[in-house]
């Protein structure tokens, strides 16, 4: 994507070259940080999908240069007017109204600057909606005020993730309101389905560094996906208004390797062969002389119509 419109690319760049050059080495001083919000950072944080740099591409090399020399031509015309068309610069108007070739020009322009933003735009809209064949699922559960994670192909039964305390997290050294409990743990360079609802009210799962946004609405289920090519821990946030304690509700994801993958799948897996037989050989004192009560009114009830 990026070679073949480096063409226009470096044009646009170059009509905004001031103003946006101007806050792209604003945004160089502060050192973007992988995966959460940076202070003084005003672009986008940094992706680690193809997607999000598709999209950081789309906004900070498509968009953003058509939005600032659309509106420095305007400032300027508004300049023009202001200064060469006031009362004593200008004491006698024009009378004349209406100008068909400006019209047709001021008409046509705009439709074709958005005919290009279109062309960028569903090239991505497509591409977010073409999930290549997930390697596993997983689904995310919007609580108030915490989200439940489930692995459906690990079969491992819905964990609750819960904002980390303050001193839990000073003392761990993670960013206090995005780390987690018990942080989605998934593999790098796999395609991963994140399939989203809510139980309550809407949430919304949202994590920027994957340039992924999906509402979580109760009674239906939304799906999602991304590919990260980098392992780390990326953080993101409730999006949807939810109530009182919506801003402490972080989303975090573990991007690890494929064997610690598996080894944390190994440890998540449930007990239950081991406990079973334990509460089997517990139980008879308790249930046993119970049973033998009830079966045999069962059997007699259940006789009795085949005498007849
Ligand atoms: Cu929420």
């Amino acid at each position: 994507m990026q070679s073949r419109f480096h063409g226009i690319r470096a044009l646009a760049t170059r009509i905004a070259a001031g103003f946006v050059g101007a806050l792209w080495s604003a945004s160089a001083f502060a050192d973007d940080l992988i995966g959460q919000p940076t202070d003084k950072s005003v672009m986008m944080q940094p992706g680690v999908t193809p997607l999000k740099r598709d999209a950081i591409f789309f906004h900070n090399d498509i968009l953003f240069p058509i939005i600032t020399a659309i509106t420095l031509f305007v400032l300027g015309l508004l300049l023009w007017i202001v200064v060469r068309y006031n009362k004593r610069a200008n004491p006698t108007p024009a009378k004349w109204s209406h100008n068909t070739p400006l019209e047709i020009v001021w008409t046509l322009i705009p439709v074709l600057i958005l005919v290009v933003i279109a062309v960028f735009s569903f090239k991505l809209l497509f591409a977010y909606h073409d999930m290549p064949k997930p390697y596993m699922t997983v689904k995310a559960t919007g609580y108030q005020w915490y989200w439940g994670y489930e692995y459906p192909d690990q079969k491992i039964p819905e964990f609750v993730s819960n904002i980390l305390p303050e001193a839990k997290a000073k003392a761990a050294n993670v960013p206090y309101r995005l780390a987690t409990t018990a942080p989605l743990v998934v593999p790098v360079n796999k395609t991963v389905q994140v399939l989203v609802t809510g139980a309550d009210v809407i949430h919304s799962w949202a994590l920027p560094a994957f340039g992924v946004i999906m509402d979580a609405v109760p009674g239906r289920v939304n799906s999602t996906w991304f590919k990260v090519d980098r392992i780390g821990t990326y953080y993101g946030s409730c999006r949807e208004l939810c109530g009182v304690e919506h801003a402490f509700m972080p989303i975090e994801v573990k991007v690890v390797s494929q064997a610690d993958f598996d080894a944390w799948v190994a440890s998540k897996k449930p007990a239950a062969p081991a406990v079973a037989p334990a509460v089997v050989s517990a139980t008879p004192a308790a249930s046993v002389p119970a049973k033998p009560v009830t079966a045999p009114s069962t059997k007699l009830a259940l006789s009795a119509p085949a005498t007849h």
